[in-house]
């Protein structure tokens, strides 16, 4: 996707602080972190949201999330915790249209959220 931000930083047109790559997916740094660590994990292929998950991409999901546990622990986030969390649309708050999945911790993290 041309216009996707995401698709751009995949593809290294858009620098990114990369934690973690594999042949389907991608994690970075997130440009405005909301918590000490604030890592975005994405998958190569564009998703726009959690609706557009087909059958197909569920084991491209099941990556997603074992490549949060792995990044978690990696970046030192096992022992004390950490939330991942997937915003979709407008209520949901999403603001960028290929699907990612937020890695956040190094606080106290707060619920129920915004
Ligand atoms: P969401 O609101 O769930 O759609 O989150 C989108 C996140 O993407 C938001 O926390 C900021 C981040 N973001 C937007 N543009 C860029 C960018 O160009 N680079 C990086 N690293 N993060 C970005």
């Amino acid at each position: 996707m041309d216009n996707c931000i995401f698709c751009q930083i995949v593809e290294g047109k858009i620098p990114s602080e990369k934690v973690y790559e594999d042949e389907d997916l991608l994690a970075f740094r997130d440009i405005n972190p909301v918590a000490p660590v604030h890592v975005l994990i994405i998958p190569k292929k564009h998703i726009s949201s959690l609706l557009e998950l087909t059958e197909e991409d569920q084991p491209l999901a099941g990556k997603i999330l074992h490549a949060a546990q792995k990044i978690a622990r990696q970046l030192g986030l096992a022992e004390k915790g950490f939330r991942v969390v997937n915003n979709v649309g407008e209520e949901g708050g999403q603001t960028v249209f290929h699907i990612h999945f937020h890695l956040l911790g190094g606080r106290q993290l707060t619920w129920p959220p915004g």
